[in-house]
């Protein structure tokens, strides 16, 4: 993240006025009708674009302005965080985003400040002002927000970045979304942790009674959210007519000030309009009758605002008419800029899917053992648990969090207990060392982990956070897939976070079944952005895992549950500077005849099987891959070309397995240096069953990959 720098003055037109207890000055209620009137022609010029193919999509925020206009007034530009949603243009502009940086977005321009031209148009982002860049998957933002509200109360406390932190005085963080984002289970998650933690969030929901078609009666039981959420503990609740402009912002300002007085988590509920049909793509006709639309053009707030103004005498016709041509003005010429502007040079397409300062293949991280490094071997699960202890001690940024990962909760009313300290114990320990405010469980919903740590990292912090098992990271998939690993690139490198997902993963438990003995590293192989350790050894885990911390990607660090406490990987801790490259595979076999490549637990069973082959007189090589992505295509490579022949044997299914992409690069690049056909051997295409004779008939065992080594070696 280049970092919130509080420097930029906000734009001319802003609107910032504060804490104003809905109080505004006839200026600023011109303002407040201006920046309205600002959005809904913004909205007109790019829909215009687009029918003139110089934009490629739209989507407006007609009709939700005055409550947007209200939000920005009532919060603190560049203070208070902000999560917004594809409608938010007005509050946007209020807050300081220019037309000009609207409209190079809807471009696709190089220069768009809010995302290089990788974005939709619609999806705002400015590290100054502290709008974070939103995707476009409904709900997950409600997890961010309350992440980054969390980490607003917990960085004063963290001492040795307090100095260089920016003001956290009272802050509060905005999240918004749609009536139909209301049905999402990370809206009511993030609602759980935000009464619990009394945090500062507030939530706007703008309820224009459609979720594209779906009528909100179709979505919420009663189809009113706020009495939906009225029972939850410490949240105000405050129901407003979004079309009323200072209806919306005295609403807006009581739950600013509710939240910034630290009374807990606020909610808005603004009925809205929309005008519009739902995007570009939609057409409203379809599925709201004729009744319906005059019914609400009649409650349109622009048209309410100016006859307000009017009405009241703080403006004539006239005045407004003026305002309308400035307006139009200012609209003109920022879209005469943004037409002319340059577009993405095509060499940049695939920059900041990563870090570019922070490589974990690099040298940087070469194995480096402590000269301490001593002591009796240890197992596996040791090693993660002194690895997090001592990164901890390293780097207060760090917070550990998840399901039952606390050892202290309720320690200090119970002294007998200790807690869990994990369901497999990797985090025994921390929290009694470490503190409640950096080690605590989180409630049993895994998109609760992954989103509160995005908005947690945005700020800053450096979340280490445990999946409990590997069957259950589904719920956190979209999490993971659209925000974790593409904040960064989504933002043109505005914004990063770079969490550590920690998940026991893997089978041959005896008894594990069909949901304790999963595998699937490929599946997560497949999101540009992601690095995956996949550790088979004590002293690897250690090494890898200090690297995933100390590296400046998101990291699914693989945990395989029969490798915690087995015997054979045992190692002496390395030490708390041992730091292990990604993408360095490990020979663990020299041999000439057949290369098998491994990862995770097949390590083990591949070693056997050499063992075995060897006794046959064929000498095996075994590559332990170590890290999935990047992985370390040199030594595949190199085992290929030295014995001709290989075999790829992994835990996962076969289809579609990581082995599947190994292979079809090997035939690829390598297909010179073959004597026989790529091999590969994996569990059959089936669920892990419960019955210990299932269970080893579907994962592959060492006979399974000798039997595949022969097959090699024979052909
Ligand atoms: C998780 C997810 N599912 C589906 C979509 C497609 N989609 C985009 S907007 C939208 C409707 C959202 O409605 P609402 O929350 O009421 O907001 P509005 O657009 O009406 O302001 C849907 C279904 C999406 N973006 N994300």
């Amino acid at each position: 993240m280049k970092g919130p720098a509080l420097t930029k003055e906000p734009a001319a037109h802003a609107l910032a006025v504060g804490d104003r207890a809905g109080v505004l000055s006839r200026e600023e209620l011109i303002r407040f009708y201006r920046t309205m009137l600002l959005s809904r022609r913004l909205d007109d010029r790019e829909l215009q674009l687009k029918n003139q193919s110089l934009s490629y999509f739209q989507i407006s925020g007609a009709g939700h302005e005055a409550v947007q206009v209200a939000a920005g007034l009532a919060l603190r530009p560049g203070h208070d965080w902000v999560f917004p949603y594809y409608r938010d243009r007005a509050l946007c502009l209020t807050l300081g985003v220019t037309p000009r940086d609207m409209l190079l977005n809807a471009v696709g321009a190089k220069d768009d400040p809010n995302s290089g031209g990788r974005q939709m148009p619609t999806h705002w982002s400015s590290p100054t002002l502290r709008i974070v860049s939103p995707s476009s998957a409904c709900t997950t933002q409600c997890l961010h927000a309350v992440g980054a509200a969390e980490a607003g109360e917990l960085l004063p406390r963290l001492l040795d970045i307090r100095s260089d932190a920016p003001s956290l005085d009272g802050e509060v963080t905005l999240v918004s979304l749609g009536d139909g984002q209301t049905s999402g289970g990370e809206f009511w998650e993030s609602l759980n942790s935000a009464c619990m933690g009394h945090l500062p969030v507030v939530y706007l929901v703008e309820d224009n009674g459609y979720a594209i078609s779906v009528p909100v009666e179709v979505q919420t039981p009663g189809g009113d959210i706020s009495e939906l959420v009225e029972s939850f503990p410490g949240l105000h609740v405050i129901r407003v007519d979004g079309t009323d402009g200072v209806a919306s912002f005295r609403a807006m300002s009581e739950a600013v000030a509710w939240a910034r007085g630290r009374s807990g988590p606020a909610l808005v509920h603004a009925h809205v309009t929309r005008p519009y049909s739902h995007s570009m793509s939609d057409d409203e006709r379809h599925y709201k009758s004729a009744a319906e639309r005059e019914a609400e053009a009649a409650r349109d707030p622009l048209r309410r605002f100016a006859g307000f103004l009017v009405d009241a005498g703080h403006a004539t016709e006239a005045e407004l008419d003026a305002v309308a041509a400035d307006v139009d003005r200012e609209v003109q010429d920022a879209s005469d800029r943004a037409v002319a502007a340059p577009k993405p040079d095509a060499s940049t397409a695939a920059l900041y899917v990563y870090s570019p300062t922070v490589d974990p293949a690099s040298a940087a991280f070469e194995a480096t053992p402590a000269p301490a490094a001593s002591g009796k071997p240890d197992t596996m699960v040791s090693a993660i648990n002194r690895t997090l202890e001592d990164e901890m001690a390293r780097d207060t940024r760090i917070v550990v969090f998840g399901e039952d990962v606390a050892d202290a909760s309720r320690a200090e009313l119970l002294t007998e207990v200790t807690g869990k300290g994990g369901v497999f114990k990797a985090t025994l320990g921390l929290q009694r060392k470490h503190g409640r405010e950096r080690v605590f469980n989180s409630p049993l919903a895994e998109a609760n982990i992954v989103g509160r740590a995005v908005g947690m990292a945005v700020r800053g912090l450096k979340p280490v956070v445990e999946i409990q098992f590997f069957d259950y990271i589904w719920p956190a998939m979209m999490q993971i897939r659209d925000e974790l690993t593409m904040l960064r690139y989504r933002s043109n490198n505005d914004w990063s976070c770079p969490v550590v997902i920690r998940v026991p993963i893997g089978g041959y438990l005896k008894g594990g079944s069909l949901y304790h003995s999963q595998s699937g590293e490929s599946i997560f192989a497949h999101c540009p952005g992601l690095r995956i350790a996949f550790p088979s050894t004590a002293e690897d885990a250690a090494g890898l895992l200090r690297t995933a911390i100390r590296a400046d990607d998101p990291v699914l660090f693989l945990e395989h549950k029969h490798l915690y406490r087995q015997t054979y990987n045992k190692g002496v801790y390395p030490g708390p500077d041992y730091t292990l490259p990604f993408a360095r595979a490990a020979v663990r076999r020299e041999g000439s005849d057949v290369t098998v490549v491994t990862w995770g637990a097949l390590v083990q069973r591949s070693l056997l099987a050499a063992e075995r082959a060897d006794r046959e007189g064929i000498d095996v090589r075994v590559i332990d891959l170590r890290t999935i992505a990047p992985y370390d295509w040199e030594s595949v490579a190199a085992g290929v070309q030295a014995t001709s022949r290989v075999v790829i044997a992994h835990e996962d299914q076969l289809t579609c397995g990581f082995g599947a992409e190994l292979a079809a690069r090997i035939a690829d690049e390598l297909f010179e240096h073959l004597d026989a056909p790529v091999k590969r051997v994996g569990a059959l295409d089936c669920p892990v069953a419960y019955s210990p004779v299932l269970e080893e008939a579907i994962l592959p065992q060492a006979d399974d990959v000798l039997d595949a080594i022969r097959t090699t070696a024979g052909y």
